[in-house]
């Protein structure tokens, strides 16, 4: 895998025939940048490149780190359709669903809610994101359930762990987390054949008031969304609700990334934005299940990818929060079925 420590140190060569003349005259000595540094502003290290272009891509950024082999699962697990293949099998299935699909789905949820507590437990300083897949892999099984990312379109792991400006689908690795990081974990079960999907952001050690408030905030859009489903109405209340709150606060919403509908398979219609489009005109009906799973950002709402074709980042390095439930539709409203007893 190409990192951006190397694809940076390799350019970094090919420019420095023709450095800005404040640059050239000597190598920096610093090693941290000067506060109030600009992106067109010559790189502190004294490479002549551009800041933005030089050190900037890894100050205070998260990196990719090591990815250990795909872990597989004993031959009493009943896996999914992709485990051998990677490849989901698309199948029809209604957005409504029977009363025998909702109750194993209220199984399989409440699975997806104790391994997701169990693994948050162990979110501490020193910790590496491997170590909470393992964690968690292991509580799948013992529950008797197949963690539905493994082998997910070829995904290696058994949760996704998404560090401070990583949006979501952050690959566990051999990076501890650090004091003050904040740490999304998402975990989705397979048992007797359904899904529940839900995640929750965790603090290690000791994290910064304006962080604590992006959190807090992101919950609130989260169980707003949630407060927003009622049959008879269109699911795009539900990112007009998620929109509204997180605008007032001054945060961004992710756009590329939605909710879904879930059940037999992981992801189906509909799709649930968590801003406001007149697109999302499904009408809400009891016995629907879907997820609301918004990521809300403290500055842009734009992601680009990571190198490894995964993972989605904000564009301007800073944090971004995610909570997720899966719900079934009711009279009344909606019944989350991702607690825990
Ligand atoms: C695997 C597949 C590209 C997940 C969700 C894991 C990641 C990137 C292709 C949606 C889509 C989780 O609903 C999800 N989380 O709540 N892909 C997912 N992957 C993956
Ligand atoms: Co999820
Ligand atoms: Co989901």
């Amino acid at each position: 895998m190409k990192t951006r420590a190397s694809s940076h140190s390799s350019a970094s060569s090919t420019l420095a025939a023709s450095p800005p003349e404040a640059a050239r005259s000597a190598p920096s000595s610093r090693s941290a940048p000067p506060a109030g540094l600009k992106s067109n502003d010559p790189c502190w290290c004294g490479s002549g490149r551009k800041y933005k272009r030089c050190h900037r891509a890894t100050e205070g950024r998260v990196l990719p780190g090591r990815v250990s082999p795909m872990r597989d699962v004993p031959d009493h697990i009943v896996p999914t359709d992709y485990y051998r293949t990677g490849v989901p099998l698309r199948r029809d299935e209604p957005m409504v669903k029977s009363p025998d699909v909702i109750a194993r789905m209220r199984v399989a949820s409440r699975v997806a809610a104790e391994v997701l507590a169990l693994s948050g437990a162990a979110v501490a300083p020193g910790v590496t994101t491997e170590e909470l897949d393992l964690i968690a892999h292991h509580a799948y099984l013992e529950r008797g359930a197949y963690p539905s990312t493994l082998n997910y379109h070829g995904y290696p792991k058994a949760i996704c762990t998404s560090v401070n400006e990583v949006i979501c689908h952050g690959i566990p690795d051999d990076r501890p987390l650090e004091d003050g990081d904040i740490v999304n974990i998402d975990v989705t079960a397979y048992l007797d054949g359904v899904h529940g999907d839900c995640n929750a952001t965790f603090y290690v050690g000791n994290v910064d008031a304006a962080s604590r408030a992006l959190v807090d905030t992101t919950r609130e859009c989260r169980d707003l969304g949630i407060a927003a489903v009622r049959p008879g109405r269109p699911i795009s209340d539900i990112g007009r609700a998620i929109e509204t709150h997180a605008q007032a606060r001054g945060y961004g919403v992710v756009r590329m990334f939605v909710g879904h509908g879930i059940g037999e398979q992981f992801h189906i219609a509909p799709s649930v934005p968590h801003y406001y489009t007149p697109d999302a005109a499904t009408i809400m009906e009891p016995g629907m299940t879907f997820t609301i799973e918004p990521m809300i950002t403290m500055g842009t709402w734009r992601e680009k990818m990571w190198d490894n074709g995964w993972t989605a980042v904000t564009t301007d390095g800073q944090r971004t929060a995610q909570f997720e439930h899966t719900l079934v539709v009711t009279d009344e409203g909606a019944d989350v079925l991702t607690l825990e007893p």
